[in-house]
């Protein structure tokens, strides 16, 4: 079964860990409801919940296949709740559906505050 999910950081397309996603389906950009932001936690980001006036975070929704999402939930460090893999918002035409995304799962106080797009640092 395929999962539908939102990524916003290092596993969108030309980011260093898109190969993880590659034989998987894109199916559009996307954005969160407000109420969401990132934070940048040295060369990746964390999404966390916000106050209700942030813009949202921008991003993009896969499809995404068992063997894939199982790979990816390891690879986040879900077990250790690094990240949770959790349904969030996102706005239309992403609003009637189940989305899930990795949602930082660790403190984010003092990391710099990044907003509504991670975009990769140079390499
Ligand atoms: N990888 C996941 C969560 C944060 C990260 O760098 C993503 O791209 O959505």
């Amino acid at each position: 079964m395929a999962t539908l999910l939102f990524v916003y950081g290092t596993l969108k397309r030309g980011c260093r860990n898109h190969p993880l996603l590659a034989n998987q389906a894109y199916v559009g950009p996307a954005r969160t409801t407000p109420g969401f932001t990132v934070y940048d936690l040295g060369g990746y980001p964390g999404l966390v919940a916000a106050a209700a006036d942030a813009p949202g975070v921008a991003g993009e929704v896969w499809s995404v296949d068992a063997e894939c999402l199982a790979a990816l939930d390891t690879f986040e460090g879900v077990a250790e709740g690094l990240y949770r893999r959790e349904p969030l918002a996102l706005q239309a035409p992403y609003d009637r559906q189940r989305v899930d995304a990795y949602v930082y799962g660790r403190e984010i106080s003092g990391r710099p505050h990044v907003g509504t797009e991670w975009r990769e640092p140079r390499r």
